[in-house]
């Protein structure tokens, strides 16, 4: 199917207009732009609505599962891996998409994200970075990056941060891309090879949060965070091949982990069966 599909149609077949508008971002937020990437690459793969579920856990992110009109569960906050793994492995047909913001992915279910990996679930996990807790009030995640000023951290962020492709690549995931709001078709191509890919799917969306991270730290304006973006992110093949002193400041976007390992649900099932063609105890 094209993807070539209009906001308006946009608007009319996929989001709750008459329930959940208008809508609760920032002007100027980055998640938007994410669900936007999200329900095009859905268009364009034919997928129909009843075959999706969008699975959030609680912040501005997970607020987005609210506005689309697929099957939807707005979780817990951190929780949306244990739901999204519950129905996946009730329904392996379904396409299951985890939304989680960075403090819901890294944080308070940091261990849900590490397990998931390792067991290779049918998920997508699609994660917004935004560098903070937007929702209650600009608290640093794990994902701040160093040194950055925050509500929690005045005088700047000591702790290190996750490189959440790092940390996805080492835990097992089978697909792990990077990508931007500014980099939209980018982004949008990741969405869809991840939702193509069997197994656990990690998608790492890095979109401003203006309000909570940018006024606190260099960029005074949404204009100013998405100049940053545009700045800062280069492809990681370009990034490879940099040495090491101009790496530096510079954020590798792009595939990093392509496995094509089959989903722990696949797995599950095959052994079910296995077990099922098995002659009975006693049985010639
Ligand atoms: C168990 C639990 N702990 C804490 C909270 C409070 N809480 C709600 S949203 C949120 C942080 C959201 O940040 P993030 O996940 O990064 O998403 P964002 O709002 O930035 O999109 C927190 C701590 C909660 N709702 N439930
Ligand atoms: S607080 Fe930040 S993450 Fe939340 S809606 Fe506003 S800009 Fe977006």
């Amino acid at each position: 199917m094209s993807n070539n599909i209009t906001g308006n149609e946009i608007i009319h077949q996929y989001l709750r207009h008459n329930k959940k508008f208008p809508h609760v971002l920032c002007a100027g937020c980055g998640h938007g732009i994410v669900l936007g990437t999200l329900i095009r690459s859905i268009h364009s793969l034919g997928i129909p609505k009843d075959d999706v579920v969008v699975v959030a856990g609680i912040g501005c992110s997970g607020r987005l599962a609210v506005y689309v009109d697929f099957n939807t569960v707005h979780t817990t906050h951190g929780r949306a891996l244990s739901f999204a793994t519950g129905i996946k492995m009730s329904n392996p047909k379904l396409h299951v998409i985890a939304l989680m913001g960075d403090g819901d992915a890294l944080s308070i279910g940091g261990n849900h994200l590490i397990h998931a990996a390792r067991r290779n679930i049918g998920v997508t996990a699609l994660i917004l970075n935004n560098s903070i807790y937007g929702m209650t009030g600009g608290q640093s995640s794990p994902a701040t990056p160093e040194g950055s000023t925050t509500m929690t951290n005045p005088y700047g962020q000591l702790d290190h941060s996750f490189d959440t492709v790092e940390l996805a690549k080492g835990a097992g995931a089978n697909y792990v891309a990077r990508g931007t709001v500014f980099h939209v078709n980018r982004l949008e191509k990741i969405m869809i090879e991840a939702l193509e890919r069997p197994g656990f799917s990690v998608v790492e969306a890095i979109t401003p949060c203006h309000t909570q991270y940018g006024r606190k730290n260099k960029y005074k304006t949404p204009v100013d965070m998405y100049k940053w973006l545009k700045s800062t992110a280069i492809t990681v093949e370009r990034y490879n091949e940099l040495p090491e002193e101009k790496r530096e400041g510079r954020m590798p976007i792009g595939v990093f982990v392509d496995r094509g390992q089959p989903g722990f649900e696949e797995r599950y099932y095959a052994m079910q069966e296995g077990f099922l063609a098995r002659p009975a105890k006693g049985g010639k």
